[in-house]
């Protein structure tokens, strides 16, 4: 058993993200991989930053000071625009999509959140960069439109997550791998293979504040969590709550609300790639009424209701709406 261990490990240790992810897909995960090792820096930087830029809205070199969610998107953009195998850039940072051109060899799509749950950053809270890459369209011009795809459609989905250690998680559609960037060498080494949510786990994570605004199905379910154990976890940062819920198991919950009918996390940066994770980790990502990969977008920054984790204890919350 301990050499079994061992040569795990031994295998583990040997693979870098570049290895392990490969082909014409990789190539752009790499080139969001070391976007995410630069955003990484500002973050860590950012409250000295802010110190630095006290005088007004530039830092005492007359830089001008950018909010950390933009030169965020500002570094993806800036990296991936440099590929020539990359059409459209979608984000939360900008009003539409980017199209970088239209040759046959722009395959594929990025749309991302560069820096989710930003307000966390000035209480050290973790942030995080999300990412989904799809296919470009074959038919009809490339356009704007073109990142306008069912979550089913994603080809990867990832989040890199800037805490006490910058941690990615990525899946290509072949199960969920981690991987923990060394400092030391800018790389992402691999920590874990074929990660699985597991099945039940008595933790909800929702923001009970809105208890007025949420319907009466939320609430009956939450009055059936208060009376049968489970604990409560909310962070307030999506790619934490996930990421938690991704290796410790338990549900996530962001309901439409009387104030936010349609909820208020967005389905094509922030719910489809999570809900891509989660599903390939053996779990379930639903709206409050379909998986959240089947919803057809309409919007780039249309919102969607977010219940997803442990597949047992989704449809727990499922038997309550
Ligand atoms: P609330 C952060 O602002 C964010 O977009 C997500 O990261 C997080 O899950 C959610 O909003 C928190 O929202 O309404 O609970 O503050």
């Amino acid at each position: 058993m301990i050499s079994e261990q061992i040569r795990l490990e031994q295998n583990l240790r040997s693979k870098d993200l570049t290895e392990k992810v490969d082909g014409d897909l990789g190539g752009v995960i790499s080139t969001i991989a070391a976007a995410t090792g630069a955003i990484a820096a500002e973050v860590r930087r950012a409250r000295i930053n802010d110190v630095l830029g006290m005088a007004g809205d530039t830092n005492v070199h007359g830089e001008d000071q950018q909010k950390l969610d933009v030169l965020a998107d500002s570094i993806l953009l800036g990296r991936l625009s440099a590929r020539a195998d990359v059409a459209v850039f979608a984000s939360e940072e900008l009003d539409k999509p980017v199209v970088f051109g239209q040759e046959a060899s722009r395959k594929f799509c990025v749309v991302t959140d560069p820096l989710d749950g930003s307000s966390n950053i000035d209480v050290a809270v973790s942030v995080g960069t999300i990412f989904s890459i799809l296919g470009t369209p074959t038919t009809g011009e490339v356009g704007e439109t073109a990142v306008l795809q069912k979550g089913t459609m994603q080809l990867a989905a990832g989040y890199v997550l800037y805490g006490s250690s910058v941690v990615m998680v990525l899946s290509t559609g072949d199960g969920v791998d981690m991987y923990v960037l060394d400092p030391s060498t800018e790389e992402f080494i691999l920590v874990g293979e074929k990660i699985k949510v597991p099945k039940e786990k008595k933790i909800y994570s929702i923001n009970e504040a809105y208890w007025e605004d949420f319907s009466d199905g939320v609430r009956a379910y939450l009055d059936f969590a208060h009376k049968n154990g489970y604990g409560s976890r909310y962070i307030g940062s999506m790619v934490a709550d996930v990421h938690r819920t991704l290796l410790k198991g338990g549900v996530f919950i962001y309901p439409a609300t009387t104030k936010a009918p349609g909820g208020k996390l967005r389905l094509l940066y922030e719910g489809n790639p999570m809900a891509y994770l989660i599903e390939q980790a053996g779990g379930q990502a639903l709206t409050d009424r379909t998986r959240i990969v089947e919803v057809m977008p309409t919007d780039f920054h249309e919102r969607t209701s977010v219940i997803l984790g442990s597949s047992g204890e989704v449809s727990t919350v499922s038997r309550f709406l």
